[in-house]
């Protein structure tokens, strides 16, 4: 029986995907290292000094632990201007409309994200009242595909994992899910992986209020 939901944020409500995008090839450009939309997608729900590690791969220098920490504070500080920007515009289509259904329901909903500027996203999109439970990147060790954000999402919303359902978009988010014991259903970039329980192209291609409902 599923008892609560755990939203993946970037890629799932908000199309911050694409800001991480910008602010990443910004930085790439700087330093002459390729960097494309493909190499992008190796990069969704991946925390940042990991996203880096990718990014660098494609280097034709080493860097010091000083020069990666610098390289990564100058993306997230390009990033964390393109978010200032952000408005309800951004939500993408079905999220408030999944989250309300849920809420109205009684279903316990959270946030499960690898992002640390997850409160500044969640404020500026005016939903950060909405949830039970955040957990994100500023509270975690292991970032997906370890299963470490959401067995906290639940341990604060106080439900066994396997009464959560994950909603994500990465496979590396699909993987953190099926690690912590719980449902998953993949969307958008993710809706092609295999191993989820249930797949959707985007949030307003499923009820999930339905869904959770036959598996009561
Ligand atoms: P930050 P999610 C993830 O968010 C992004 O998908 C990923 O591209 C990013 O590197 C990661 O957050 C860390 O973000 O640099 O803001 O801490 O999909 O888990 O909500
Ligand atoms: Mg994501």
């Amino acid at each position: 029986m599923i008892q609560a939901v755990i939203f993946d944020l970037d890629g799932v409500l908000v199309t911050t995907d694409d800001s991480h995008y910008e602010a990443w090839k910004r930085m790439a450009d700087e330093e002459g290292i390729c960097f494309n939309r493909q190499i992008n997608q190796r990069l969704r729900g991946v925390s940042r000094m990991e996203s880096l590690e990718i990014i660098l791969e494609r280097a034709n220098k080493s860097y010091t632990e000083d020069e990666k920490n610098a390289l990564a504070a100058r993306k997230n500080s390009y990033y964390v201007a393109l978010i200032q920007h952000l408005t309800p515009s951004a939500l993408l289509p079905g999220a408030l409309e999944t989250v309300n259904a849920l809420r109205k329901q009684g279903i316990k909903i959270a946030i499960g994200s690898s992002s640390k500027n997850a409160p500044t996203i969640l404020r500026q999109v005016g939903i950060a009242d909405l949830f039970d439970a955040v957990a994100d990147g500023n509270q975690i060790k292991h970032s997906k595909p370890a299963p470490d954000v959401f067995l906290l999402a639940a341990e604060l919303l106080r439900i066994p994992p396997a009464n959560c359902l994950v909603v994500e978009d990465a496979d590396a988010g699909v993987e953190s899910g099926l690690n912590a014991g719980m449902k998953v259903l993949a969307v958008g970039a993710a809706s092609y992986n295999q191993k989820a329980h249930l797949r959707a192209d985007a949030l307003t291609d499923i009820d999930l209020m339905a869904w959770i409902r036959t598996q009561a």
